[in-house]
């Protein structure tokens, strides 16, 4: 398994679960400094990623593009894949698209978080699913065309009522033929939803694509109190070979929230 940290570059989401607030290059040297194999990067939209400029920094440090994250399209555009006017859909698509492209040149996936939008009235849960299958099915093999694959992160219920569980979420992909897309596991919105963390990775099984690396009170993992052999276990039990990534509050700090998630990445991925 390897270690990411993440950057966000919107200055929108303050206060959002994102370690690095500062800047790529700043990010870049604290990630490799503290000894982290990659960055998870929330770009403001593709247009606006400096791509030779990312690609510069993370040669210069030797460090790895973990994944994009979309969430830029929601938190600055309000745009989702489930909403009810069709424009709004398409917009949505094509921000992800452009994402999956610049993810792509990295040989990395975008995500797919909050994008994914929640049923609202008039709209049934029928017709958002529908429209959300399609979506992922289109996009996944539009990454599949790029030669990465496509993540989707099932969230808790104050931010979807799409699916909250991993295993429901994993069930369902698998009935829709998105074969490029895996499952993003975050064990902060896991500590939410499931009764155990290593049982609901278990079921979700070879489609764990991502993980974030998040304590039950999503900071550093080492500072909540979610137990974490278990979690190693399970994931190693898969075969699991992805980043930890530290989407995570940074609290007290940036930097002593990168220290600690290291820490504990190497304490519990240390061989058994
Ligand atoms: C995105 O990765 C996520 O976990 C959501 O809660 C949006 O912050
Ligand atoms: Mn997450």
């Amino acid at each position: 398994m390897k270690s990411a940290i993440t950057v966000s570059l919107v200055p929108e989401t303050a206060g959002g679960p994102f370690v690095f607030t500062s800047g790529l290059a700043d990010a870049a040297a604290r990630a490799a400094t503290f000894g982290f194999d990659a960055l998870e990067v929330f770009p403001r939209s593709a247009a606006e990623l400096d791509r030779a400029g990312l690609a510069r920094i993370l040669t210069h440090h030797r460090l790895q593009l973990a994944a994009l994250g979309t969430g830029a399209g929601w938190v600055v555009r309000k745009l989702t894949l489930t909403h009810v006017d069709p424009a709004i859909r398409r917009d949505a698509r094509e921000f992800i698209r452009a994402l999956i492209d610049a993810a792509a040149e990295f040989g990395a996936p975008a995500i797919i978080g909050s994008m994914q939008g929640r049923v609202e009235a008039p709209v049934a849960r029928e017709q958002a699913l529908a429209w959300f299958a399609d979506a992922l099915a289109d996009l996944g093999a539009h990454a599949a065309s790029r030669g990465t694959v496509l993540l989707y992160e099932p969230l808790n219920r104050y931010e979807t009522n799409l699916f909250n569980r991993q295993a429901d979420a994993a069930a369902w992909l698998r009935s829709i033929g998105a074969p490029a897309v895996r499952v993003l596991c975050d064990l902060f919105h896991m500590n939410i939803e499931e009764p155990d963390l290593a049982p609901a990775l278990r079921e979700v099984g070879p489609l764990v694509g991502h993980v974030h690396f998040a304590d039950s009170n999503r900071r550093a993992i080492g500072l909540g109190h979610t137990v974490v052999p278990p979690v190693i276990a399970a994931l190693r039990s898969l075969n699991y070979a992805g980043y930890l990534s530290a989407e995570v509050i940074p609290l007290p700090d940036a930097d002593t929230a990168a220290r600690e998630t290291i820490a504990s990445f190497r304490r519990f991925t240390a061989a058994p």
